[in-house]
């Protein structure tokens, strides 16, 4: 599987954006580039950091194991390591291997001719984690406010952070998130399970095409979105998920610091009631 036919053909030269040829190669299936030795270099000093952290607290168990940010009284400085600063480490860390990782992505779109939705899209995921832990602590001027990195703990984290905001369901972009995680799941379950009746006929039939998808919804419901529109929906549902996510997240304290039932108040207050 490492050398497939068509692999060779588009093993080309160049799109590198830093570095030129020194790292233009690959590893059996692997295109490396300086983002690949960037990713690996990040990822490993941030995991080797984070068990380090592990056996300072000799918590070996993999759902207690726990990074700590640093305490609020270090505000937006570097704290000693042992007290939040292997945390602000790793994030930089997990940035420089996202970051890279992303950066991989565009080389390897440059090298293939293709649009950059793939970077894109997983841009918008490195900006929900850097809104957690970097732009929300930033507002709130201190690094203390990033979650912690554990299984057990950053579920503790968002669970009192919620109820720091009475009821974090009553937040709008919080509504509007969930609203747009679960139309991504719905999107994806149609597609997958139309395209997989469409190729799985009944033994000795031929596979269906695309026109036999179209028909299939608007004979459901008057209207086909089409094989290219669905994907293009499901980018759109899915990038919004994750704006809306990092949007409800960066109002709660920044913008809004009482309880988000109480935000609701402008309905009451509005003057038609009088
Ligand atoms: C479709 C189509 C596909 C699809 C799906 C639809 C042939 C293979 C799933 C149907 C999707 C619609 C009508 C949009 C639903 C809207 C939301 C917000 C979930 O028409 O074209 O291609 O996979």
């Amino acid at each position: 599987m490492a050398m497939l036919s068509f692999e060779r053909k588009y093993r080309v030269r160049g799109g590198t954006l830093i570095g030129g040829d020194l790292f233009d190669f690959w590893v059996g299936p692997f295109y490396v580039g300086f983002f690949g030795v960037a990713t690996v270099f990040f990822s490993f000093l941030g995991t080797a950091l984070i068990l380090y952290d592990a056996s300072l607290q000799g918590v070996w168990n993999p759902w207690r194991i726990n990074v700590a940010p640093p305490d609020l009284k270090y505000g937006l400085g570097l704290a000693p390591l042992k007290e939040g600063g292997i945390w602000q480490i790793v994030t930089v860390c997990a940035l420089g291997a996202f970051g890279s990782w992303a950066l991989r992505e565009v080389e390897i779109c440059r090298k293939l001719g293709m649009g950059y939705h793939v970077p894109v899209a997983f841009g918008v995921a490195i900006f929900a984690y850097a809104t957690l832990v970097v732009i929300r602590p930033v507002l709130l001027g201190a690094w203390g406010h990033g979650f912690p990195y554990g299984i057990w703990s950053h579920l503790d984290w968002v669970s009192n952070i919620g109820y720091q905001y009475l009821h974090f369901h009553y937040n709008p972009a919080h509504m509007i998130a969930v609203s747009f995680f679960f139309a991504t799941t719905f999107a994806l379950s149609l597609h997958g399970a139309l395209v997989l009746s469409a190729t799985n006929p009944p033994k000795g039939e031929t596979v269906k095409t695309p026109d036999h998808e179209d028909t299939f919804f608007r004979d459901l419901i008057g209207y086909s979105v089409g094989t290219l529109g669905i994907h293009r929906l499901g980018l759109f549902l899915a990038l919004a998920a994750g704006f809306f996510s990092a949007l409800c997240i960066v109002i709660s304290g920044p913008f809004w610091t009482r309880g988000w039932p109480e935000w609701w108040n402008w309905w009451l207050q509005l003057p038609i009631w009088k």
